[in-house]
């Protein structure tokens, strides 16, 4: 713009948006060095121009004015700022005699959600974990996705060999659990996931929608079955049954794959739509309907998440929508569910057995909970950090997580937090109810001063793709780039401080290297690693790994490929893989696993239970984000608040009014809320969201302080999980609410 000086010109870049799975393009306006606009990339090759009220808030959170802006180190009980350097110096010199002292096991780690959008959380949390080598990791996977990975790691052999629904063909969709209108889109990464919806429903096509509530996703549905929180696994499970009753079961092509066919029908035999109607309170006529339209829609997909998954039997029930994808043959064909290849995966080896999957490999101490893909259950950190004895937890390294509000009992773990460590370290922008806790928090730049590339979200993409955005705007003086704050963590606390933190990247290619050129299967097979590293192009270390994970990959990509193409490289629609990603010890789908068949007893019982008069879901709205985006102003407010939702017969019954406060009480605690009567939930069951409880002291997030809720996780007391997959359970767990006058 001629005329215009450097500082006020505008401008704009693509951003790939960062907030939610959908993984959305998105061009920004920038004028000097803020943003001031974002709208959907109409060429993204998968996006296509998608965006919604969060992408479009980017520019106000990327600025938001309560985000840190440089270290802060605890001094005399109180965080104060400082410099870059004394921030890790003293990381390095507080964690190195403590793991001395007590070894590796005492460094707790923590990751949350955000490090599945960031690049310096895909890429360095790993060489973290391998060079500290602690088993005291605890991740959001398990308050979310965690019985996926189980069951995956069970059936195929690899927790990350995660089918998803082919959306953009599929003629009929079974969804669970999930409301992708408002989250859109989990464990299946689809821009515009509703528009995706309505094109299925445009050509003929079903969609059945299984929640508790009627969300706007069900609202959109052929059928909207209203089940008992907490009995997914019964409902699929009688669904399986009548395909073998009725002689529907038919794997096709698969039973080639499969092992354990017969042993599966036997083991459902007991769940008929009759034995489970009562307690899913879905009549059994209708589940017979529900398994008929499945076995004959020319492909059909089933699909569950986190109503299906942070439940008491979310591993049973994410096993059952695999074995209801392979009953009526729809794993791995197009229009059914699909694995995705991802740009980044290291190039597929050779259909063959591999190493199985393991769970229970070493326990939590305190409650004995078996490990799961490397994790303990993040339900149990507060006692592995609060509990006297050897092996506690007494250091904490906190990278975009915020457990005091996303897990069970925050209230025992901010005391434990505040009390019991030695040291905690926080990577977060800012200071909330976790990171006001640690002695070090070193802040990660806003959003539009880092790079971005989706390694965990192609993964589970509904459509291979690749795109690579730079960094929209440079970093300001004094900030630094988030993989750099990770690398030099990492250094701190493996005991090569003050090293260069690109010998972090230079460790992982050469290691990656070495090993690629060794494997048969590889494009770099009888390479020299040396010549492959050099030969790597890209401005730093996250740039080149990328540039080396995308040359090791099945595509034949390289870093200047995507440069080249700023709007992302189409790799085209997903196609069957079979049985190349089954890597389990016998090399076919096991379809029922030991752990599983073990737990189903468990399950059995649950058809003679006594449900329990009220139950607890949660919500999400479609201007929220877990725990942190409270703080923008135009996100929180309107619907998006913090109500107990409850259904018109329950507050007649219970004497709540609308609008007016009540007492909501369970194991873990009690809460007051305001009152929302609705009949968008059913009858016996409450709804209240989570993320919320922003009213502790030391917290600076203003805008979320005005509006701060009520930290529903406080009604839990950590001890419901999932057992297979160490989940909490914080959907349909039963819950008291009385009015208070
Ligand atoms: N009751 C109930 N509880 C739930 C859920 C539920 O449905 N019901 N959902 C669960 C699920 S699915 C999840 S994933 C978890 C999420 O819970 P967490 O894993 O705690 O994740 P978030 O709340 O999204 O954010 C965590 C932190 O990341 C920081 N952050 C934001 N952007 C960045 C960044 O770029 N870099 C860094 N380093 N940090 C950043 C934020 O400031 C925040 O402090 O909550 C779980 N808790
Ligand atoms: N707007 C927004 N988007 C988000 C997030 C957010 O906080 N806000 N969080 C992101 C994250 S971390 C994740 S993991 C995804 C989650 O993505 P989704 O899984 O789509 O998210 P939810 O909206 O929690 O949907 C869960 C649904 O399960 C229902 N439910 C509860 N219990 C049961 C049950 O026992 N059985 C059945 N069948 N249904 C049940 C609930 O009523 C709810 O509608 O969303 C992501 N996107
Ligand atoms: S749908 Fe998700 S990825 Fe797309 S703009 Fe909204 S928050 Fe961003
Ligand atoms: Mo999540």
């Amino acid at each position: 713009m001629p005329g215009q000086d450097e500082a006020t010109a505008s401008r704009t870049a693509l951003r790939i948006c960062p907030l939610c799975e959908a993984t959305c393009g998105l061009t920004l306006t920038i004028e000097g060095t803020r943003v001031t606009g974002a709208r959907g990339d109409r060429d993204d090759v998968f996006s296509r121009g998608f965006i919604c009220p969060k992408g479009a808030s980017f520019g106000e959170l990327d600025a938001d004015p309560d985000r840190l802006t440089g270290p802060l180190v605890r001094e005399d009980g109180v965080l104060r700022e400082a410099t870059w350097s004394e921030a890790f110096d003293l990381v390095a010199a507080r964690m190195r005699p403590l793991i001395e002292e007590y070894g590796p096991h005492a460094v707790g780690v923590v990751l949350g959600n955000p490090n599945v959008h960031t690049m310096a959380g895909a890429l360095y949390p790993p060489v973290l974990l391998s060079l500290l080598r602690t088993r005291s990791l605890f991740t959001a996977s398990t308050v979310d996705q965690m019985p996926k990975h189980v069951s995956s790691g069970l059936l195929f052999g690899d927790p990350f060999a995660i089918p998803v629904p082919d959306l953009d063909r599929t003629d009929h969709l079974l969804l669970l659990g999930a409301n992708p209108l408002d989250s859109n889109g989990s464990l299946c990464t689809a821009p515009d996931f509703p528009g995706k919806l309505k094109a299925l429903r445009r050509r003929g096509g079903t969609l059945v929608v299984v929640d508790p509530r009627r969300t706007r996703t069900a609202k959109l549905a052929d059928r909207h079955v209203a089940i008992r929180p907490g009995t997914d696994a019964l409902l699929l499970a009688a669904l399986a049954q009548v395909l073998f009753e009725e002689k529907l079961a038919a794997p096709g092509v698969l039973e080639e794959y499969v092992e354990g066919l017969a042993e599966v029908r036997e083991a459902v035999r007991d769940f008929t739509p009759e034995a489970v109607a009562a307690a899913c309170d879905v009549p059994a006529d209708e589940i017979r309907l529900l398994a008929r339209g499945l076995a004959a829609a020319p492909t059909a997909a089933v699909y569950g998440r986190v109503g299906s998954s942070t439940v008491e039997f979310g591993t049973l029930a994410n096993w059952l929508v695999d074995v209801l994808n392979i009953l009526t043959g729809n794993l791995d064909r197009p229009g059914g569910a699909l694995f995705p290849l991802s740009a980044t995966v290291p190039s597929p080896k050779p259909a063959g057995p591999g190493k199985g999957f393991a769970l229970g490999r070493w326990k939590s101490r305190v409650a004995g909970h078996a490990e799961a893909k490397g994790e303990l259950p993040l339900a149990a950190l507060a006692e592995e950090i609060d509990t006297p004895g050897e092996g506690r937890v007494r250091a904490l390294v906190a990278i975009a997580a915020n457990p005091v509000l996303s897990a069970p009992d925050g209230l025992r773990l901010d005391r434990a937090l505040s009390e019991h460590l030695d040291f905690m370290v926080s990577v977060d922008p800012y200071l909330n109810e976790t990171s006001r806790h640690a002695d070090v928090v070193l802040p990660p730049p806003p959003p539009s001063r880092s790079a971005h590339f989706d390694f965990a979200f192609n993964g589970f993409a509904v459509h291979n793709q690749a795109r690579y955005t730079p960094a929209a705007v440079p970093l300001d003086e004094g900030r630094m780039d988030e993989s750099e704050i990770h690398a030099r963590l990492i250094l701190a606390v493996s005991g090569m401080h003050g090293a260069d933190p690109s010998a972090v990247d230079d460790l992982v290619i050469e290691r990656a290297l070495t090993k690629a050129v060794a494997e048969p299967h590889s494009p770099v097979h009888g390479g020299d690693p040396a010549e492959l590293a050099a030969a790597l192009t890209g401005r730093g270390g996250p740039e080149r790994r990328l540039d080396m994970m995308l040359r090791l990959g099945p595509y034949d990509l390289t870093l200047q490929d995507l440069l080249a193409h700023p709007h992302g490289v189409d790799l085209g629609p997903l196609r069957p893989r079979l049985p190349q990603v089954l890597k389990t010890r016998s090399g076919k789908i096991e379809l029922l696993p030991r752990p599983v068949a073990a737990d189903l007893p468990r399950l059995r019982r649950a058809l003679d239970e006594r449900p329990a008069a009220l139950v607890l879901v949660g919500r999400r709205h479609l201007r929220s984000n877990n725990s942190w985006m409270h703080n923008i102003a135009s996100l929180n407010g309107g619907s998006n608040r913090c109500t107990l939702q409850v259904h018109p017969d329950d507050a007649a019954r219970l004497g709540l009014t609308d609008g007016k406060q009540a007492r909501i009480s369970a194991e873990g605690g009690e809460l007051e809320v305001p009152v929302e009567v609705t009949d968008a939930v059913r009858g016996g069951v409450v709804s209240l969201p989570h993320g919320w409880g922003h009213d502790r002291d030391g917290v600076r997030m203003a805008v979320a302080a005005a509006t701060p809720g009520v930290n529903v996780n406080q009604l839990l007391d950590g001890s419901r999980l999932d057992p297979l997959s160490g989940t909490a359970v914080l959907n349909g767990f039963p819950v008291d609410v009385t009015p208070i006058s």
